[in-house]
């Protein structure tokens, strides 16, 4: 059985988690204790992950980190959501890349300085991330506005991938993303409907920590 090293507010592990269970694979969840700070820690890191992050996929002698080269690598292994052609298996490449650069990373990074930062968040930062938000949530609406899926006639791991984030309480982040980006809330609502779809917090081990600013 495959070792997924995930904790419950990892978007970034629920992509993971999301596309295992469509694939009615089993996996074993390894907490990662994120919000003690353990990846920070050099042992951690030399033992875990160089780059300090979770996920981590373990599948027997593979150890594989990076969401994205994760749902690529299961995509392949069971020749499910990779994409039907050449075609649109780059399609799912462009918004793989597209959502680890502009659509989770400033999402996911607002929503853990208010959720769970030390400090209260800084106006100034909270702004900039709320305009990349707003362009990237934008751009996704847009293209959803014509098409169930992010590529293609039916689910790939582009939209496990952008969707991870969005499975979420409002509190977390306190964005009201069904009145501005109707498409995109829309799109969230068909996934949720897929087989085996689960919240995030009852399939990934740790403890559920109400949003503190
Ligand atoms: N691009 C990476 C991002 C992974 C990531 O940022 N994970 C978070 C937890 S959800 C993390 O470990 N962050 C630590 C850090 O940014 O230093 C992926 O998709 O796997």
């Amino acid at each position: 059985m495959v070792r997924l090293h995930c904790f419950g507010q990892s978007g970034n592990s629920f992509k993971v988690a999301f596309l295992l269970r469509a694939l009615e694979a089993p996996f074993e969840a390894v907490h990662v204790d994120f919000l003690a700070g353990v990846t920070t820690t050099p042992d951690w890191r030399d033992e875990n992950n160089e780059m300090g992050e979770a996920p981590i996929l373990e599948d027997g002698a593979l150890r594989l980190t990076q969401s994205g080269a994760i749902l690529t690598y299961l995509a392949g292994k069971h020749g499910r959501f990779a994409g039907a052609t050449d075609s649109e298996r780059l399609e799912v490449l462009r918004w793989l890349l597209y959502d680890n650069h502009k659509f989770t990373s400033y999402f996911a990074t607002y929503r853990f300085n208010k959720s769970w930062g030390k400090a209260a968040p800084d106006p100034a930062v909270s702004a900039f991330l709320l305009s990349r938000i707003e362009s990237a949530f934008t751009i996704v609406d847009k293209h959803l506005a014509t098409r169930d899926w992010i590529v293609g006639d039916s689910p790939t791991i582009a939209d496990f991938s952008l969707s991870g984030y969005h499975f979420y309480p409002r509190e977390e982040h306190g964005i009201d993303i069904p009145a501005r980006w109707p498409h995109l809330a829309a799109w969230v609502e068909r996934l949720k409907r897929l087989p085996r779809w689960a919240d995030p917090y009852d399939v990934m081990p740790g403890t559920r920590i109400p949003p503190r600013w």
